[in-house]
């Protein structure tokens, strides 16, 4: 776990430097860059008629590839927090009202492409999403 926040701190100093903006133009690819590539995924809460949702709907990632989900959960109602997870990747998390979260996972490389679902643990019945593994 510490690892992983010394990961996420490395990419925001790196990300937040300007000395960091100018070598990235030069032809050999720092190793610190590895660490930038990072695949940003927004999703919010959302009712679509009766269901609540993860929007939008569908994701897709690819194997090997690190991605930053972005969850935000503004929906006004008489639920203040939704649950994610995606059990695939052994996310489980929860989302209060007013409070985004910022959850980054690695995609295994060796995962089998296909169709998982992202899901709100807490309520069953709220719609689920689908991650794209390519
Ligand atoms: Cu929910």
């Amino acid at each position: 776990m510490s690892l992983f926040l010394i990961i996420v701190t490395l990419s925001v100093v790196t990300l937040s430097n300007p000395a960091f903006a100018k070598a990235k133009k030069g032809a050999e690819k720092p190793a610190a860059a590895v660490l930038a590539d990072v695949k940003e995924v927004n999703l919010h809460v959302e009712k679509v008629g009766e269901i609540i949702h993860w929007l939008p709907d569908t994701i897709e990632v690819t194997r090997g590839e690190k991605v930053k989900f972005v969850l935000t959960n503004n929906f006004e109602g008489p639920i203040d927090v939704h649950g994610f997870s995606i059990p695939i990747l052994k996310l489980l998390d929860q989302v209060k009202r007013g409070t985004p979260k910022t959850i980054e996972v690695t995609i295994p490389a060796d995962l089998k492409p296909g169709e998982y679902p992202i899901i709100c643990q807490i309520h069953p019945k709220h719609a689920q999403s689908k991650l794209i593994v390519k």
